[in-house]
């Protein structure tokens, strides 16, 4: 008879993670060496559970969802991004930009599902006028005047610049204030974020040579924040990137970060740790400012009536179906879970880190909220820019769905609307915690 040996346990602990634990445990800013650290080392499970510390700390027992609705205007795109399967030509099949009457009836949908946000994003369509924009926002505004819209990527808003004719290539500030506080007229509440890529030189030559660089996104940033509009970011990780250049557009976006909190007031360390070398980030003078050890010192629902810093930090996996690099795998499982674990380490002052589930798929997004996110996103109803659930762009989850998933693991489910403020509701109708 044979019996089975014990399998030979290897400790798959790493050394260089205990000084990386000892800063978390501390509350201090990781530097771009420890990202490194936590990108290569084996000890995967060593990421996650510091990623975890981190979100238990800000976001203790809770996980956040919204009853929301994506809207994709139009696909027609006058640039050409590689890892882009969403954008189309004038006249070339599949094209589509929506009229009025569309987004009014979208907009009756809202109201009618109890959707508290309408993400608004398309390309970059050089036949529509900015009062197409404008009038947009102002007929949702109409129809469905409670819906929050989280509404056009800095690289949307450097082109509505363009087409109203105020872009100045000197002065990229100045043309964004002027559409921004028109948009902001028309309703506009704030600014998705989407766009950003992978602030790096190289990427963006390779993947997105025509669209606007890290410092215009910035830009594009600062001015909503000066203007009190909160606003998010992305990073779409997994093509042509490489792990340094991640940790780079890391190191920039908490810097950015750094500035919008001291502008509000927020008190920082002047010693604490900023890369050295990096352009974008060189150009922002504000101290180190840290949300780890402290709850209360988060940007708080009360203080988003005070707006203007970065709420969530989304890391989106590069799908490369349909897009000019198709021959890429794409990340996959262990990647985007360690991806967000790492993001939730490196950006101390992020309030929120979203699993965006259409992206993750509900299941990966539930696991990732033991990674470091707080937020899977919600029912998204539409989604026209990857289609990662069945075959069209119909992906939509109910909240039930939602709700299971974060229960299931181990969180309670809070419904916030945009500003991350508590919802309150009896069916479609529903009211904010004050
Ligand atoms: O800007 C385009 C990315 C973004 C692909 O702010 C792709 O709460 C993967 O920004 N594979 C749009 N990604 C989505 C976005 C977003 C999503 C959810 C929440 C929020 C938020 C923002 O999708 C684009 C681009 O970076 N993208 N093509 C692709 N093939």
């Amino acid at each position: 008879m044979t019996t089975l040996s014990a399998p030979k346990l290897i400790p798959n602990t790493d050394p260089a993670i205990e000084s990386i634990r000892e800063k978390v445990l501390k509350g201090q800013r990781l530097t771009l060496e420890d990202g490194q650290v936590l990108y290569r080392t084996t000890d995967i499970w060593s990421v996650l559970e510091l990623a975890k510390i981190v979100r238990d700390r800000i976001h203790p027992g809770v996980a956040y969802y919204n009853i929301n609705r994506h809207l994709n205007y139009s696909n027609v795109c006058a640039l050409s991004c590689k890892f882009c399967e969403f954008a189309r030509k004038q006249g070339e099949e599949g094209e589509y930009t929506r009229d009025l009457d569309y987004i009014k009836e979208q907009g009756r949908k809202a109201v009618e599902s109890g959707a508290t946000e309408f993400h608004i994003v398309g390309g970059l369509n050089p036949y529509l006028p900015f009062e197409y924009y404008t009038e947009m926002l102002c007929e949702l505004r109409k129809v469905a005047p409670n819906v929050h819209l989280k509404a056009f990527t800095a690289v949307e808003l450097v082109h509505l610049a363009r087409i109203a004719k105020v872009y100045k290539r000197d002065d990229t500030q100045a043309g964004v204030r002027w559409v921004l506080q028109r948009l902001k007229e028309a309703g506009l509440g704030s600014l998705p974020g989407g766009g950003a890529e992978v602030f790096d030189e190289r990427v963006h030559k390779e993947a997105f040579k025509t669209k606007i660089g890290a410092h215009e996104w910035l830009d594009v940033h600062l001015v909503a924040h000066e203007l009190g509009l909160n606003t998010n970011c992305t990073m779409l990780y997994g093509h042509v990137d490489q792990i340094d250049e991640r940790l780079r557009h890391m190191e920039i976006l908490r810097r950015s970060q750094d500035q919008a909190l001291h502008r509000l007031g927020y008190e920082g360390d002047p010693e604490g740790y900023i890369a050295e070398g990096i352009q974008e980030s060189e150009q922002i003078t504000a101290p180190v400012i840290t949300l780890n050890m402290d709850g209360s010192k988060l940007p708080t629902p009360a203080m988003s009536n005070r707006g203007g810093y970065y709420q969530t930090i989304t890391p989106l996996p590069f799908f490369p179906d349909g897009s000019a690099l198709e021959h890429l795998p794409g990340p996959a499982g262990i990647e985007n879970l360690r991806t967000i674990a790492v993001t939730r380490l490196m950006l101390d002052n992020f309030p929120h880190v979203k699993a965006f589930w259409i992206m993750q798929t509900l299941p990966m997004a539930q696991l990732m909220l033991e990674a470091g996110a707080d937020d899977i996103d919600g029912t998204v109803v539409w989604y026209d820019i990857t289609k990662a659930v069945g075959e069209g762009t119909h992906q939509e989850t109910t909240e039930l769905d939602l709700k299971r998933a974060i229960g299931e693991a181990g969180y309670q489910a809070i419904e916030r609307d945009t500003l991350y403020r508590r919802v309150e509701r009896d069916g479609s109708s529903w009211k904010v915690e004050v």
